[in-house]
């Protein structure tokens, strides 16, 4: 395979959520190499690691993205690109701490005080993850303390909350002041089902996103600005 055919074959299995070879997800590439094995032959034929990054997994993951912003495919399609996108991502980690792939910046990611939903959150995380960047994820039930806590530590990077109750998104709006207090040029993306733009501007934040793909556009828009 050349270094072209290994990057769109781990394209296709991220956006698909082919795991690995065991996988039995999906059903049409049963018994083929998924984005693990196909990670570590691109690595072993000395293929770039960004490349890795941003013609296999980036390329996937946002192909996916786009289609779950149409409603084209749903959150199981997009938990189990996720999955694969993690498997691979596992193999080229070594490559990132060894300074040979380069991320695009941080973006420290948690959902707000008293909240435990964390599944959009995931979601949120890997696409933005694929998407090139460095992420930090803080968890759930996240304190204002320990959001700003993570940017002092993370001069330049961005930050991205998240809220699924309606009694705690207005938790938001005192994560959003604490962090703007420290470091006001810190860009802050909100989403979550119950928000809305309206609530986005009424609390101070930078950027409202339906979808993690959103998140991740205002993202790319911001740094390439
Ligand atoms: Co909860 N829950 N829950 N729950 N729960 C909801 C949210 C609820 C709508 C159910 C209902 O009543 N119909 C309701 C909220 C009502 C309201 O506030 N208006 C509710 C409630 C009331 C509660 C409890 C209070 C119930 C109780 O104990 N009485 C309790 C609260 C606990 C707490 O947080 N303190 C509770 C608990 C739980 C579980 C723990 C059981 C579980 C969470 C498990 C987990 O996350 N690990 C749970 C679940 C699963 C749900 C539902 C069923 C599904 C949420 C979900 O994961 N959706 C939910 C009802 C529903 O939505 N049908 C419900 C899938 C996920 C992919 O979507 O999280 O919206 P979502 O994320 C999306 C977007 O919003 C966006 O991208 C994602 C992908 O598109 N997005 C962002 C999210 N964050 C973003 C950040 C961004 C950008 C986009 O930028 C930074």
């Amino acid at each position: 395979m050349t270094d072209n055919e290994i990057l769109v074959k781990i394209a296709l299995c991220t956006e698909r959520g082919k795991i690995n070879k065991a996988s039995p997800y999906p059903p049409d590439l049963k018994g083929e190499d998924g984005v693990d094995e196909l990670t570590e032959t691109a690595l072993n034929d000395g293929v770039d690691p960004n490349a890795i990054l941003t013609e296999g997994f980036m390329a996937g993951m946002s192909r996916v993205g786009k289609k779950f912003s149409k409603n084209e495919v749903f959150v199981p399609d997009l938990l189990m690109a996720a999955k694969a996108m993690t498997a691979g991502m596992t193999r080229l980690k070594p490559h990132f701490e060894s300074g040979a792939a380069k991320h695009k910046g941080t973006f420290i990611i948690g959902t707000v005080r008293g909240d435990l939903h964390d599944i959009g959150k995931y979601l949120v995380r890997m696409m933005i993850e694929g998407g090139g960047w460095e992420v930090i994820d803080l968890g759930v039930d996240a304190a204002p303390e320990k959001f700003v806590d993570a940017v002092k530590a993370n001069p330049g990077c961005a930050v991205g909350l998240s809220a699924l109750l309606t009694t705690t998104m207005v938790n938001m709006e005192e994560t959003v002041k604490a962090i703007k207090a420290i470091s006001p040029n810190t860009p802050v993306i909100v989403g979550g089902a119950p928000l809305t733009q309206e609530f986005c501007d009424k609390i101070g934040a930078d950027a409202y996103s339906a979808d993690p793909q959103g998140a991740l556009d205002y993202l790319d828009q911001y740094t390439a600005a």
